[in-house]
């Protein structure tokens, strides 16, 4: 009974009340089952399990079953050491093949690294795989299914990570930060969670939060901010000798959980640490201090994953100082991982430089276009969903499906940043799903966002998909309850792009809240709507950045300011919008392949909701609806508040079904939502009222 010490401890640790329904454990909650009928129906499986195998990632997962199944059927299950005593056998294809002679070989076959088999062989439940993560993944799944209440009697499922890099970004700040500036750039869930003065001691919060991300999929996590040096941040403190204990700690606990370690770095690093007189990828000295750095972490941190640069962007320094291009400085650094299989991550925010295009859109690929296939094969590009800044709504930035031989990664901002931070209800997922889905026509049809990162279209080596962080250390992790739903989500479609909303959103509902179907009908209905929902009351048809500058506070990005954000929505006395057409306006639509850029190019054509990012339209030009653009942009932001102030009502019909302390948590913040709604509406409307002199002539 190796596991009896372990297994001990950790349950005395996931059962302990300390953690109420704060919302701590998120959808891992394991509630007793109290179906009886239910419950009997999974022991004939759960009371034994039998687990071959010994490594780091096979005890998480034995640990994480057995507590789920004990909390979930009130009945402990024993390990025991010989298959065919056991209800669930849980183990790589090599060790348990008297227990797999019944699947079939070709779902054996179709197995991939970290892709899992369940299935009920009339006896058993089996969870296997070619890897230990995959048994990780798998055990999360039957946990799930049971947390839905699924029986297992018929259960059969082969799942792939579709998706090779599935990364978490936090912006958190290590070290000392300047007064005023918070732990967490655009953080909202409370303090940084990560403690660099106690580290390397580890506390249980890093073994929750690592269980929380590997239960979506979650495969690595970078845990600094790419800004790492402007006005006094101390990330780039990272690299230094003093921090690698540390890394190295939290490394060994992630690994556990089939998580891998990265971290951001400073491109001037070898100037910032050991004095050198400069940072130009073509000094052989400055390649040496890097190759010496890579060598030293992987001597400690062998499964290391590699590094994320923000370079020539927002005062992060980089290569254009010496006259060097992005390429030239991603393979500097790059070079230094490649001996040890880390990979570097090169962001693509890049804007600002004066001799690009004066909007802000086109400049992300007029600097990468032209280096495509200039780049190392460890380096991927990271490149944020839309051409801006993350907001309501964008299009998919030109970039995807522009770069055929360099590796491209997606960043998806989890933290809601513009879109309501801790206060507003904004389920993210829908635009994520759209995102994923969009068809560049980089290769004709069918060449979506998703077969990008994936890797399917070009033929990637490295691809993936990193998300913001939205996590802190407040107790429900987010700041508010429904923030979790985005972080959850965000795990699930990087595993699988094509998992539909609906799903996500029910497997989170049920997990988190229980599976009462009026609690999944009213938080589904709430969650399905509430991005269009803030969309009505803040933004119009795609303008977008109408709210107030971007200081790294809490107010930052949160308020409505139109009347301070001309250049980017061009409202004047006769109309709205950014003229970014070939014909007569900045050209970015020429970034698209066809038949995207003629769609995007022309008014009519181009989607209704991305009427104002590409066109510049007099306030009378009609929509389809038959509304002219000013009173549409009235309307929906009245309809908008009405939205929330029914967000309210509906949630109060659930006071009876979800525990107080979570009712009242979400209740308080849709009343606060409802305030900021107004504001929102009331700062729109008589800012266009203003501008356009045209008044409000609802037609009811
Ligand atoms: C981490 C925006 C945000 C910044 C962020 C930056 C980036 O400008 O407001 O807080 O910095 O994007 O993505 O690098």
């Amino acid at each position: 009974m190796k596991f009896v010490f372990p297994l001990l401890f950790f349950l005395v640790e996931v059962c302990s009340g300390a953690n109420g329904e704060t919302g701590y454990k998120t959808w891992l909650q394991y509630r007793l089952i109290e179906d009886q009928s239910l419950t009997s129906g999974y022991l004939k499986y759960c009371k034994s399990i039998f687990v071959p195998g010994n490594s780091e990632i096979i005890t998480s997962s034995l640990l994480e079953l057995n507590a789920g199944l004990k909390q979930m059927t009130g009945t402990e299950p024993v390990v025991v050491t010989n298959a065919d005593q056991a209800g669930i056998v849980i183990g790589t294809i090599d060790k348990v093949s008297s227990s797999i002679r019944h699947i079939p070989d070709y779902q054996i076959k179709s197995l991939r690294q970290d892709g899992y088999i369940i299935t009920n062989t009339g006896r058993q439940i089996v969870i296997t795989s070619k890897s230990d993560t995959g048994i990780l993944y798998g055990t999360f799944h039957l946990l799930r299914i049971m947390q839905m209440k699924i029986p297992l009697s018929e259960i059969s499922i082969v799942e792939n990570p579709k998706i090779r890099l599935r990364l978490l970004n936090h912006w958190d700040n290590p070290g000392k930060v300047p007064s005023g500036v918070p732990s967490i750039e655009r953080g909202y869930g409370g303090e940084t969670i990560f403690n660099w003065d106690e580290l390397p001691v580890l506390n249980k919060r890093y073994t929750d939060y690592a269980r929380m991300l590997a239960s979506t999929g979650i495969n690595g996590t970078v845990v600094n901010n790419v800004n790492t040096a402007k006005n006094g941040l101390e990330g780039w403190k990272l690299l230094t000798p003093e921090y690698l204990p540390k890394l190295k700690a939290l490394a060994s606990l992630f690994r556990k959980y089939g998580i891998r370690l990265y971290i951001s770095v400073n491109f001037f690093s070898p100037v910032l640490i050991s004095g050198l007189k400069d940072a130009d990828p073509l000094n052989p000295e400055v390649q040496k201090w890097w190759n010496n750095k890579a060598e030293k972490i992987y001597g400690e941190i062998p499964d290391f994953g590699g590094f994320l640069v923000k370079a020539d962007s927002e005062g992060e320094p980089g290569p254009i100082k010496y006259g060097r291009t992005q390429a030239e400085g991603a393979n500097l650094i790059a070079r230094a991982l490649e001996p040890f299989g880390g990979i570097l991550i090169w962001r693509a925010f890049v804007y600002g430089n004066k001799e690009l295009s004066p909007d802000r859109a086109c400049q992300a690929y007029e600097v990468f276009k032209p280096l495509d296939g200039a780049f190392s094969e460890n380096v991927i590009v990271q490149i944020k969903n839309g051409p801006i800044d993350f907001q309501i709504r964008e299009p998919v930035s030109s970039l995807f499906g522009a770069m055929p031989e360099t590796n491209q990664m997606l960043e998806l901002q989890i933290t809601q940043e513009y879109t309501g931070h801790d206060k507003h209800i904004c389920c993210l997922i829908p635009e994520w799903k759209e995102i994923l889905d969009f068809d560049t026509y980089a290769k004709g049809t069918n060449s979506s966002v998703s077969k990008i990162i994936s890797g399917e279209l070009f033929g990637y080596k490295y691809s993936g998909i990193a998300g913001v962080s939205n996590i802190g250390d407040n107790p429900n992790w987010t700041g508010h309850l429904f923030a979790q739903a985005n972080l959850y989500g965000f795990g699930r479609m990087a595993w699988n792009p094509d998992l539909t909303t609906e799903t996500i959103i029910r497997e989170w509902i049920s997990q988190t809240f229980g599976n009462n179907e009026k609690v999944l009908s009213v938080i589904s209905e709430i969650l399905l709507s509430s991005r269009k929902t803030y969309e009505n009351y803040t933004s119009p048809l795609g303008v977008g950045l109408m709210c107030n500058g971007g200081n790294t506070g809490h107010e930052g990005h949160f308020s409505p300011s139109p009347a301070s954000r001309i250049n980017y929505h061009k409202a004047d006395h006769n109309g709205v919008g950014y003229d970014r057409t070939k014909a007569t306006g900045s050209g970015y639509t020429g970034q698209y392949h066809t038949p995207v850029s003629s769609m995007y190019e022309s008014p009519e054509l181009c989607p209704e909701e991305l009427l104002l990012f590409f066109h510049h339209v007099p306030y009378q030009y009609r929509l389809k609806s038959g509304k002219t653009v000013i009173q549409h942009i009235y309307d929906t932001h009245n309809e908008g508040v009405e939205e929330v102030i029914g967000y309210y009502e509906k949630w109060k019909t659930l006071k009876e079904l979800i525990d107080n302390e979570r009712y009242e948590h979400v209740l308080e913040r849709l009343n606060g939502q409802i305030g900021y709604a107004k504001e929102w509406r009331d700062s729109i409307n008589s800012y266009f009222l203003k501008i356009s002199s045209i008044i409000d002539k609802p037609l009811h």
